[in-house]
């Protein structure tokens, strides 16, 4: 194939994803397109210096690919057989010894990482497929996923062909901080951090990946023709400067395997990142060859697994709280019981289903233990020692807060407050309204939202505006200088862009860059009024979903009503147009940001640039004109100057946008 065929591939496979995914009216089939997709795959692998930027294998950020081809992998990834005791360690030991020739068997002990594997395979040092387990055989393409990933360089340093494996995981702070925003934004939590980091990298959209901050340990090294002892594999992905776990053991004695075992059982709650047990794998790959693999696992590796620690205690009450989406979800009040060294006396009961589920009766005992060692679950009740009149567990037909009657809508299993003013509602949509990434009207916490609903000072959105000091003098905790400090900032709230304030009023499904893509569109908001589904369906990165719930949110006689009291407020209602003046210096730009930023956010500055008329990429390609250079700027940079790409650090930049 010459390299104009290979262009003419690309621009047809571009045709038939811009029929499937923006026109909903797919050309062919999905197995046509993905055999044409791997086939293109196959080109660029043997001719990376064909690759162009708009490649449908190259789309990384904005893309959003309504499924993900699947990948095949070269030899399987086997999953392993666990052990659970010192005894039967000594077995595995004894069968081990038992089926060699060779004198002595080395053992390689690692952490076993609580996460997802994933498989990568470079070409000549550059990235070309990312895949995941799958099944063994044939696991998914996330390449545009782990790409996102600070710890996997699209082009390495040197020209290394062969497949590197490993675990992808999210740590714990990770895990916990991810819960709280979609605790916060009305969604469902995640259970432990391995199910957080399946969904972050099975994300459809690599944006969403890439702010999960997953991270990476490799511990396999797959080489055509090389068969190489486990820990020279170790050490040659180190070199390839790679994560690699150092917390490991080489050694021949079963005895110092069960020390390191039982040194881990208690160090793994202060690890940064879940472990579900250790790996016991056999060190020389002559042994390894020799003893093989089963169907589904090596006979030269097994894995000893943590027992999960299970605690009795008792429910004290089941307490029921309304989010700002109106849902209502409970939480099981109990006696406090240490469980893994933290005091647990909360667990969520996730929803309605789950509590019949588990058939929870009042002041039942149940056994509780921690998912992922970190999130409380009840995993059941005592049936033995429930009394004989033991009640099962209500479940409120009334908002605990207003008391207007709950609903299930239609496919949600989840309960609903649809009351628009109902009180606990209106304190967290009022919280999401001031918070930061909103209209950020600093000072104004959740306690004082909370005091301002309850002493009727506040009944929706717009009376924030007509807030006077004298009114938050009178709330518990409000001085004389944090009332002014909040006044003012109401004020200064006036000059939040239209996005924030999009952000703000909490629409379904409609976060930060959706309203930053929609508001850049339509620019004012009677725009946004007159938009159809249609018209917002067709920003780039706005799905049916989202358009759907824009079109339906807009047409709220109550929504139309606000916005007149916004405008008549004075609130500014479109996007503060700095003029993307033809002389902007970065306009029509392709621009890459890459190490760490000073004076700007990475999240500013693309707005910035973006309002100057430049187009921010995510990764660097001869179609880049300029990349921003921060601190310690890693491949991307090197690949700008190998690539003889413009240059920049933030104060240069600075200067170039000096009174634009
Ligand atoms: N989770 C891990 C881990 C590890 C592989 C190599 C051949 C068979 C198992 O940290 N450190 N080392 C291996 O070695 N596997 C691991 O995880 C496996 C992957 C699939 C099932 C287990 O999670």
């Amino acid at each position: 194939m010459t390299e104009q065929e290979y262009i003419a591939r690309v621009k047809q496979l571009n045709e038939y994803r811009h029929a499937y995914y923006d026109l909903d009216a797919p050309i062919i089939s999905d197995h046509e397109y993905d055999a044409l997709y791997q086939e293109l795959l196959l080109i660029e692998q043997a001719h990376p210096e064909w690759i162009v930027n708009d490649s449908p294998t190259q789309q990384v950020g904005g893309e959003v690919s309504g499924q993900f081809t699947k990948v095949t992998h070269r030899t399987p990834l086997y999953s392993l057989a666990n052990v659970f005791n010192a005894q039967e360690l000594r077995a595995f030991d004894q069968r081990v010894k038992k089926s060699i020739t060779a004198e002595t068997v080395e053992y390689v002990c690692e952490l076993k990482i609580d996460g997802l594997s994933i498989s990568l395979t470079y070409e000549k040092g550059r990235l070309v497929v990312g895949a995941t387990r799958g099944n063994g055989q044939v696991g998914e393409n996330i390449t545009a996923n782990l790409k996102t990933l600070k710890q996997i360089p699209t082009q390495l340093d040197e020209p290394f062909t062969g497949e590197i494996r490993g675990e992808c995981y999210l740590s714990k702070e990770a895990f916990l901080a991810l819960n709280k925003r979609r605790e916060a934004a009305g969604k469902a939590t995640f259970a432990n951090p391995r199910n957080a980091a399946a969904g972050s990298l099975r994300q459809l959209n690599p944006a969403i990946t890439r702010e999960r901050q997953l991270e990476i340990f490799l511990y396999q090294l797959v080489v055509p023709n090389q068969r190489l002892d486990q820990v020279e594999q170790l050490n040659q992905i180190e070199a390839l400067g790679f994560p690699v776990n150092e917390r490991r053991i080489q050694t021949q004695s079963i005895e110092e395997i069960i020390e390191f075992i039982e040194q881990y059982s208690e160090l793994r709650h202060h690890l940064p990142y879940e472990i579900d047990g250790i790996v016991i794998k056999v060190n020389q790959s002559e042994v390894q060859e020799q003893l093989g693999f089963t169907e589904k696992a090596p006979r030269w590796a097994t894995a000893y697994k943590f027992p999960a620690e299970f605690k009795t205690t008792q429910l004290l009450e089941v307490e029921w709280t309304v989010g700002r989406t109106g849902v209502v979800t409970p939480t099981a009040v109990m006696a406090p019981v240490n469980l893994l060294g933290t005091t647990v006396q909360r667990a969520s009961l996730h929803n309605v289903d789950f509590i019949q589920l588990k058939d929870l009766h009042e002041a039942d005992h149940v056994v509780l233990y921690k998912a992922g060692d970190i999130i409380p679950e009840i995993a059941h009740a005592v049936i033995e020692e429930r009394q004989e009149d033991a009640q099962p567990v209500q479940i409120p037909t009334h908002c605990p807060s207003c008391q207007s009657e709950l609903v299930h809508l239609e496919d949600e299993v989840a309960l609903r407050c649809i009351n628009p003013n109902c009180p606990a509602q209106l304190v967290e949509s009022l919280s999401h309204f001031v918070s930061r990434d909103a209209m950020n009207m600093v000072g104004i916490g959740k306690q004082v939202i909370a005091q301002l609903v309850a002493h009727d000072l506040i009944h929706e959105i717009t009376d924030l505006y007509t807030l006077k000091e004298e009114d938050l003098i009178q709330l518990d905790g409000v001085k004389e200088k944090s009332a002014q400090n909040i006044v003012q900032s109401i004020q200064s709230s006036y000059s939040r862009p239209l996005n924030a304030l999009i952000f703000g009023l909490g629409i379904r499904h409609v976060g930060q860059k959706a309203a930053l893509l929609i508001t850049q569109h339509f620019k004012t908001s009677d725009a946004l009024f007159r938009a159809s589904k249609e018209e917002f369906a067709e920003v780039d990165g706005i799905g049916p979903v989202i358009a759907e719930s824009l079109a339906n949110f807009f047409a709220e006689p109550h929504v139309v009503e606000l916005f007149h009291t916004f405008k008549s407020l004075g609130l500014s209602l479109q996007m503060e147009d700095v003029p993307v003046t033809s002389h902007s210096t970065v306009e029509g730009m392709t621009i890459v940001l890459t190490g760490k930023l000073e004076q700007f956010t990475r999240k500013e500055l693309t707005e910035r640039l973006i309002q100057l008329g430049a187009n921010v990429t995510g990764s660097v390609s001869k179609k880049t004109d300029l990349v921003v250079a921060g601190k310690e700027a890693g491949s991307k940079l090197t690949r700008a100057e190998a690539l003889g790409i413009t240059v920049w650090t933030e104060d240069e930049l600075q200067e170039h946008l000096k009174g634009q």
